[in-house]
């Protein structure tokens, strides 16, 4: 035994990656193809762009997932808790149904961030609650794919302090 302090490796001796997963759920890979007047006309393309230079603008980078399968957006945050220091999430319609989903986001303990396009208070009742929103430690709604950069430029200010 050496009799050394133990402990979380990543959070005690290794400096924090300057990195943000972007976490985008089912059906947003049809953004900007349809529904125009809830989501606007931007696609899913556009709104991995805006990240990455919003994140860059600051000298951070981005990764980017996507997926209609609700095991591998869990994996993916599983994994993002060895080299990311926050992810920004669209759930998508799993904000409204997913346990899961929520227990992988509180398990990976990185800050998180709820990125809604659509204005989610003001649409149908069963979208007003999200499983997600206990957890994270910001949620934005309503402010089409520029909520992705506040959410960016919001975790990035909360962990340059
Ligand atoms: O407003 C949002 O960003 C949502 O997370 C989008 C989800 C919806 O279930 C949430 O209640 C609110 C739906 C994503 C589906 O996106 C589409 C985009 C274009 C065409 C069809 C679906």
């Amino acid at each position: 035994m050496s009799g050394g302090v133990t402990g979380s490796v990543r959070a005690v001796d290794a400096p924090r990656t300057r990195r943000l997963l972007v976490v985008n759920g089912p059906n947003l890979n049809l953004l900007g193809t349809r529904e125009p007047a809830v989501y606007g006309s931007d696609t899913l393309a556009d709104v991995e762009r805006l990240a990455a230079e919003t994140a860059a603008a600051a000298g951070w980078e981005v990764r980017y997932v996507q997926s209609n399968h609700e095991g591998v957006l869990i994996d993916a945050i599983q994994e993002a808790r060895l080299d990311c220091a926050a992810i920004v999430i669209n759930p998508g319609g799993l904000t409204h149904t997913s346990v899961a989903l929520r227990d992988a986001l509180s398990g990976v303990d990185l800050p998180v961030a709820e990125v809604h396009i659509s204005n989610v208070h003001r649409r149908e009742e069963f979208r007003h609650h999200s499983y997600v929103s206990g957890i994270a430690t910001l949620v934005i709604a309503g402010a089409g794919i520029n909520g992705y950069r506040y959410a960016i430029q919001q975790l990035i200010s909360l962990l340059s302090d």
